[in-house]
């Protein structure tokens, strides 16, 4: 009886070795947000698949370059939009570092760069050429600007170098930044009234396509190097002379012991992969519909089942 007690005893205490080995840690996997929809949204997409199969999750709000550096050390699991225009260097300096790795590519292409709404171009026909947007610099005064063009950039957290671009291309512009997302399109919604030309920052994917027709203006072609090698690029004596990448990636990242710590929902995470139609879907559920985050993911989750469960299951 004794025996058989203790052998039973041991038999739990083994069998929970194995299940440690095969299940999730049942702490938090911690997942950052941001400042711009489709990653809010994608956060809570990701984090309520994880909860489906048990997991639990936390959210922090958080600072969209230092993110690699909290990925890197383990503070948060992982990071849903890696965007090569605005985050290439901060990703790639912490990969460098060492403690986070690539998970993977979505299957969307990004593009982030200088944007206008369609009727800009009447008041500057050279358009999309960013030599032709510099000799029209005036057209985009204001009393903030002077005599130069107001360039409305982004939150500072997103693009750290438009002024250096503005710099190495001799361009007669003044870099502002909003305040947030929304103050960008508020403003494309203000100058659409009277047709006033306006150049501000923008993505793609983004819910804004489906809003406004508009091009990215073309600066100098973006090759490897021009953003930390000054000979790189038009201007022989800076860094930054040129656009960002026309066809971006968007990479997941995460921290090493993910895979250690919570094998199912690092396998999951592997196999997440949105498209472009899917990611301003995303935005648009917050954008333009008005659906809190935790809801709009609730909403795709819903309609998409097809596309989550297999990342869940396993794949084909
Ligand atoms: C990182 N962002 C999508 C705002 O360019």
């Amino acid at each position: 009886m004794r025996t058989k007690l203790f052998m039973s005893a041991a038999a739990v205490a083994l069998a929970s070795v194995s299940m440690a080995q095969a299940e999730d840690s049942s702490d938090p996997i911690i997942i950052p947000t941001h400042n711009w929809s489709s990653q809010i949204v994608m956060s809570h997409v990701v984090g309520q698949i994880f909860e489906s199969m048990g997991n639990s999750v936390e959210y922090v709000s958080t600072d969209s370059q230092a993110v690699y550096e909290s990925v890197r050390l383990g503070d948060v699991t992982l990071e849903l939009e890696v965007w090569e225009g605005a985050f290439g260097p901060a990703f790639e300096a912490a990969l460098e570092k060492g403690g986070l790795h690539d998970a993977g590519d979505h299957d969307a292409v990004t593009r982030e760069d200088w944007w206008y709404p369609s009727w800009t171009k009447e008041a500057c026909p050279g358009l999309p050429a960013w030599e032709a947007l510099n000799d029209c610099a005036a057209q985009f005064a204001t009393p903030e600007t002077g005599d130069k063009g107001r360039f409305l950039g982004g939150p500072v957290d997103w693009l750290k170098h438009d002024q250096e671009r503005v710099d190495a291309l001799g361009m007669n512009f003044v870099v502002v930044n909003a305040g947030s997302a929304s103050a960008l399109w508020a403003e494309v919604g203000a100058a659409e009234r009277d047709k006033r030309p306006v150049v501000i920052f923008n993505w793609t994917p983004n819910f804004v396509e489906a809003l406004y027709p508009g091009e990215f203006v073309e600066f100098p072609e973006y090759v490897e190097g021009c953003k930390d090698d000054p000979a790189v690029g038009p201007n022989p004596d800076m860094t930054y002379d040129c656009g960002n990448p026309a066809n971006g990636y968007l990479k997941k990242a995460a921290w090493d012991g993910m895979e250690e710590k919570w094998p199912a929902a690092y396998a999951t995470l592997k196999r997440i992969s949105f498209t472009n139609p899917q990611i301003a879907e995303m935005a648009k559920l917050v954008d333009i519909d008005e659906l809190e985050p935790e809801d709009a993911a609730a909403e795709w989750l819903e309609t998409n089942e097809a596309v989550w469960k297999p990342w869940v299951d396993g794949g084909a």
